[in-house]
């Protein structure tokens, strides 16, 4: 009898998975069953191939999984990773995001309980770089902290510029963010994703490409996710990813949503109606704390804590909502 090896998917195309052993080792391995159902950053245990039936090996088992990241378009369910620690969020001055798609990925991420951090790059095309940064602001902006907790952002949000010999403003946090660490790079085509990569490990040497600014999109040039490490012994990789365009929430109950927007949750554990939507009942909290101005200089991360919920956040609250009860 042959014994079963553990391994990790490290990439996959199709049903051909990348196995890598504990040792570094890597072999290419087909699932067991019909149905192809790993993902990158599964572990698994695998048999290597009997005497004479060629390299490969077959995957015999997933092993319980600590997370699963992925989204649910209308007719397909999407897997980016399992096992991850984190997420970057990466955007990028040039194509302008969608905070539709942004708001979207924070609540997949919120679901699965897995931390987020945002990257916003390409900080030297300064006039777009500086109206994508406002964009943000209701991102970057100070929420009081709770239990004697100091005040922090919604989400970190850094400044990069991954193309450039420093890697940009917040580069030396990003580092520090990644240390110890499975951090899944998400985003859309063109940001700059395998930029990152290739700078962190100057050996994985990842295809990239200009982005079209006539369409404003970017050419998907990575079409599979591959995890990468920075650091084995202490457990630290980064995943590069397929730029997304449309993030389906299919698997999120609209009832589910607002426990997935922190800035928002924080107010309905006040509201007095059981069960409330947060949309339509009169005198409900969460609708009490919607702001419709600004900050005080008429930027939201003034450096002072906001409490109330930024009208825009809201606003994805009531589409998201609309949207995953039809
Ligand atoms: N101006 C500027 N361009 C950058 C910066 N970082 C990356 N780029 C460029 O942006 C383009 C897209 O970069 P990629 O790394 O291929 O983007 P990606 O997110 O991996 O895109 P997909 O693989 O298509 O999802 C490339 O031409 C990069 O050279 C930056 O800081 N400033
Ligand atoms: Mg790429
Ligand atoms: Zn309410």
């Amino acid at each position: 009898m042959m014994e079963l090896q553990p391994g990790r998917i490290v990439n996959s195309h199709g049903r051909h998975y990348v196995v890598e052993s504990p040792d570094g080792t890597r072999r290419i391995c087909h699932p067991r069953g019909k149905k192809s159902q790993a993902v990158v950053g599964d572990e698994v245990l695998w048999l290597p191939p009997r005497p004479g039936q060629g390299d490969e090996g077959s995957i015999e088992k997933i092993v319980e999984r600590r997370n699963l990241f992925y989204r649910q378009d209308e007719i397909r369910t999407k897997a980016f990773a399992a096992n991850i620690d984190q997420v970057l969020v990466l955007l990028a001055a040039e194509p302008v995001f969608s905070e539709s798609q942004l708001a979207r990925a924070l609540v997949a991420a919120e679901a699965q309980g897995i931390p987020v951090i945002i990257g916003l790059n390409k900080e030297d095309v300064t006039v777009p770089f500086a109206q994508a940064w406002q964009r943000l602001a209701a991102y970057r902006r100070l929420l009081p902290g709770q239990d004697g907790a100091a005040a922090a952002p919604l989400y970190p949000v850094l400044r990069l510029q991954l193309d450039a010999p420093d890697g940009g403003t917040d580069f030396p946090q990003l580092r520090q963010t990644l240390a110890g660490r499975a951090t899944l790079v998400l985003g859309p085509s063109g940001v700059g994703k395998s930029t990152l990569i290739n700078r962190l490990i100057p050996d994985a040497a990842v295809q990239t490409a200009a982005i079209s600014t006539v369409l404003n999109s970017g050419k998907h040039t990575t079409t599979t996710t591959t995890w990468y490490w920075l650091a084995r012994e202490q457990g630290c990789a980064v995943l590069d990813s397929p730029g997304f365009q449309e993030f389906g929430l299919r698997h999120i109950a609209p009832t589910e949503l607002v426990r997935c927007m922190p800035d928002i949750a924080r107010h309905a554990t006040g509201c007095r109606f059981y069960n409330c939507t947060h949309i339509h009942e009169p005198g409900c909290v969460v609708r009490a704390a919607v702001e419709e101005e600004a900050g005080p200089d008429g930027d939201e991360a003034d450096g002072v804590p906001h409490d109330g919920i930024a009208a825009s956040r809201y606003a994805l609250y009531q589409a998201l909502f609309a949207e995953l009860s039809g």
